[in-house]
């Protein structure tokens, strides 16, 4: 059952039916074949360049999707390329990265010159621009026409469409949904229908908070109206019949607007204007088009003007037509897709545009049907919010934020605006006092670096490398090697799981073997059904049935929770309570001098201890690579513990040290991230985790130990360089492979990139040039891949 006959529904009900699963309806509360969605009436420009892997994937895959299809010999793509133009020094510079992004994942796309800008569009004066990104396979989808095309193949396989269906309910037995109950339009009158399903889809769009309420489920989009126009016809603009475009689809981004040939005509979009944020509770519900409001001139006339500046053409053209369209905004821009946290067998696709439609669609059936979609979806996970990330007004304040940033030149580590501060440890005040430079990850602030220790003589970075980054980063790393450095661990997500059957629950969950002694740590994977890293967990065994998780965010959370058999309890307790890293090779002083208890407990091993008065769970854990522990306690004794440790170490050179000196220290030390030095796409062996492997009966076990077809390596640069993440690395003319995360290394002076890399070019001394570009174009830096880790490869400061 799939609720949505939009773009969405469309796809996945094809996806589904390709897999096998014939047996599926697709309702919709409108009337077909225009059910007066988002996808009614959206121009369909489809340019697939993004920062994430996965989301340019989604992108390629729906143009290679539509691009086969036809309705009746009409085209569903219309492959006219794509033109992204620059008219500031700076876009220059992020057409380049948008061409690395597309490199690294086999799209062609070249930056050209002014005039070639010229010669590819008939509107674009070559003196208006500096550059542009032309990308190909870029074009045109024809979104009621690709509803149309997958619905009828989904049809001949065996689904069915009804339109005038609006799902009021949604039936639920023990857990699961077992159907839908309809408000059905019918000829002479309403009625209502009831429609049994194992499976509902909730592609419903922008009414996606509506739908999700039937259910429980907060759905946290935002729709928002965005103004689309037509001008009257354009001197130089040709009608084209039936084809209706012929040049590249356009974007100027640096005033916000997009551009599509209508034939004579040109169709302006414009995300300029202020946030206008729709309720989805006062949609019009009795007319055609409910995603379909009125122009609104007044925020059009700016964004018109920077049309005509860009395109002289438009001089003395009107307006014709224009409407505001709705559609959803997210937090954090990406689409929310996945099952109910609670309720099995419900699924959501929503806050997908036309761009990424397919690929999302087939994404969604490959999870309902194989258990896991083959692109790594982490950071599309329905399920990726805190509760505080889900409230109306966090999502309010942050999909409007995106609205305004969706064409901005975003640094990597460019920090969101509001709401801030949201989630703070206990240790907060301590590091304003410090003068902490603060980012924000998972709804926590937390330091970068502090102001208050000194910058360590490194030669300047370029603005953008440099762009939320201080020397003093590299001083508080060397702290940590020479000294010892207190780190706050608090945003770790910590998990207890507990109760009769929790160590066959982790152990039948998880790849390492952790029916351990009490008191011992251990390093594990969650995987796939075909051996993909989903995330590494830090499992301490606190009792014979009670474990301390230590995860990776929320989605971890999900799947302990989603999976955990009856009578284990999953309890998130981060929130109520705070950690502290204390590492460095003099941490063992500054700990036993506020500590009574036995300290020499062994590495991955975890005791209950005291610091002062404060009872603590330290664990032998550091992910920097110096000897030390993570120090756990409840919340409300932090701030106590920061001090009395902070009081200790004033003699022993104890420095605060933020998130940049431990980014370098686990690079040097070769620590994984899990999420963006592997994924769900990445075998355990590839990532170099064959040591986390065990023989065993868990999910992806056997696929687990599969050949490795490529490997994560570190690759050596010259200190002066630097690269930030996502950049595509060259052997030549081939772009094979890509970085994922990177830091300068103080211990080594180097600066570091991890890479994936084709398994032949994976060997230490192999040369590589990874293409980096911060001010303005592109420039290929030389690196060489080295053996690794590339400090302390014996361990002996972990084991002194
Ligand atoms: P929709 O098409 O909105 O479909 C949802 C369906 O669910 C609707 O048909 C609705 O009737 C049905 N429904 C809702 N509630 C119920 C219920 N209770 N029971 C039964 N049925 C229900 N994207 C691009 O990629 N490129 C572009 O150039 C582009 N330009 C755009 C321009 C404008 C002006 C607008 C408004 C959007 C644009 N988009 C673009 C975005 C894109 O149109 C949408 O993201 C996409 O169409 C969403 O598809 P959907 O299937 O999720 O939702
Ligand atoms: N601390 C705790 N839990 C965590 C993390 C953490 N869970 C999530 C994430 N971070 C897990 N990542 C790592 C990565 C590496 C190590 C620990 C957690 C690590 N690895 C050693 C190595 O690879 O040599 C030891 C592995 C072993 O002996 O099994 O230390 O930061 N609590």
């Amino acid at each position: 059952m799939v609720i949505g006959s939009g773009v969405v529904g469309a796809a996945v009900a094809d996806e589904l039916t390709e897999r096998g699963w014939t047996d599926v309806t697709v309702l919709d509360r409108g009337a077909l074949a225009l059910p007066g969605g988002s996808s009614s009436h959206a121009p369909g420009l489809v340019f697939q360049a993004n920062p994430s892997r996965t989301m340019a994937r989604f992108a390629h895959y729906t143009v290679e999707k539509l691009s086969s299809l036809d309705v009746d010999g009409q085209w569903c793509f219309n492959r006219v390329g794509g033109l992204e133009v620059a008219t500031l020094p700076e876009r220059v510079a992020e057409l380049w990265r948008r061409q690395g992004y597309l490199a690294s994942i086999g799209v062609d796309a070249t930056v050209v010159g002014p005039e070639e800008c010229a010669r590819l569009h008939p509107l674009v004066p070559a003196e208006n621009v500096l550059a542009g990104l032309h990308i190909p396979t870029d074009g045109l989808a024809k979104a009621p026409r690709a509803v149309e095309a997958q619905a009828r193949r989904a049809i001949s396989r065996g689904a069915r469409f009804l339109g005038e269906q609006r799902v009021v309910e949604v039936i639920q037995e023990g857990g699961r949904v077992t159907g839908v109950r309809t408000e059905a339009a019918a000829a002479g009158g309403r009625g209502t229908d009831t429609f049994p399903a194992d499976h509902v889809v909730q592609c419903t769009g922008f009414w996606g908070p509506l739908t999700g309420a039937l259910v429980g489920l907060p759905t946290p989009l935002l729709p928002m109206a965005h103004q689309y126009a037509r001008t009257a016809p354009v001197p130089g603009l040709t009608d084209l019949g039936p084809r209706e475009a012929q040049a590249p689809i356009l974007r100027h981004q640096d005033r916000d607007l997009y551009f599509r040939e209508h034939g004579e005509r040109l169709g302006i979009g414009s995300y300029a204007h202020r946030p206008i944020p729709v309720d989805p509770a006062n949609l019009p519900t009795h007319t055609d088009m409910p995603s379909s409001f009125d122009f609104t001139p007044a925020d059009w006339e700016p964004a018109y003007a920077d049309a005509r500046a860009l395109l002289p053409a438009l001089g003395g053209v009107e307006i014709e037509h224009g409407f505001n369209g709705v559609f959803s905004f997210t937090a954090d821009g990406m689409p929310l897709l996945g099952e109910h946290p609670t309720l099995s067998g419900y699924w959501v696709a929503e806050a997908v545009w036309v761009t990424h439609s397919c690929g999302v669609a087939r994404a969604l059936a490959e999870w309902m049907v194989d258990g896991h979609p083959s692109l790594d979806v982490h950071a599309c996970d329905l399920n990726r919010f805190t509760e505080a990330q889900r409230s109306p007004s966090y999502v309010e304040q942050r999909a409007s934020r995106n609205f305004v940033e969706v064409y901005d030149i975003l640094h990597p580590l460019d920090p969101p605006a509001a709401p801030r501060p949201m989630r703070t440890s206990p240790f907060h005040l301590r590091h304003r006092e410090l003068g902490a430079v603060f980012t924000e990850v998972g709804g926590w602030e937390r330091p970068l670096w502090f102001a208050a220790n000194a910058p360590a003589p490194h030669p300047e970075r370029e603005p953008w490398a440099g762009r939320h980054w201080s020397p003093i980063a590299i001083t508080e790393a060397l702290a940590t090697r020479e000294s010892v450095a207190l780190y706050d661990m608090t945003p770790l997500t910590r998990v207890e799981v507990a109760g009769p059957g929790a160590c066959a629950f982790l152990d039948g969950l998880t790849s390492n073997k952790v029916d351990v002694a009490v008191g011992r740590v251990v390093y594990t994977l969650m995987l796939t059904e075909a051996g993909g890293v989903l995330s590494d967990l830090t499992v301490t065994r606190l009792g014979p049935e009670l474990f301390q998780v230590g995860a990776n965010g929320e989605v971890d959370v999900d799947r302990l929770r989603r999976l955990a058999p009856a009578g284990v309890s999953v309890r998130d307790v981060t929130a109520g309570t705070c950690g502290l890293g204390l590492w460095g090779p003099r941490a063992l002083d500054v700990l036993s001098s506020v500590c009574d208890d036995d300290l020499s407990f062994g590495y991955f091993r975890a005791r209950t201890i005291h610091v002062g008065a404060i009872p603590v769970l330290a664990l032998r854990v550091s992910y920097v690579g110096e000897l030390g522990w993570e120090l756990y306690t409840s919340a409300d004794q932090g701030l106590a513990l920061w001090d009395t440790l902070w009081a200790a170490g004033g003699e022993h050179g104890l420095v605060a040290a933020g998130r940049h000196a431990f980014t370098s220290l686990r690079i040097e030390k070769g620590y994984r991230a899990s999420g963006v030095d592997m994924t769900s796409e990445d075998l355990p062996l590839e990532a170099g985790l064959a040591f986390a492997v065990k023989p065993g009966e868990y999910p992806g076990a056997t696929a687990a130990t599969a050949e490795p077809r490529r490997r994560l390596v570190p690759l050596q640069l010259d200190p002066r360089h630097v690269v930030l993440g996502s950049e595509p690395v060259f052997a030549g003319e081939d772009c094979v492979g890509y970085v994922t995360s990177a830091a300068y290394g103080p211990s080594v002076d180097a600066f570091l990139a991890y890479a994936w890399l084709p398994v032949d070019l994976a060997s230490p001394g192999t040369v590589v040039e990874i293409q980096y570009s911060g001010e303005r174009r592109g420039r290929r830096l030389p690196a060489v891949v080295v053996a690794e880790p590339v400090f302390d490869p014996e361990g002996k400061r972990l084991r002194p």
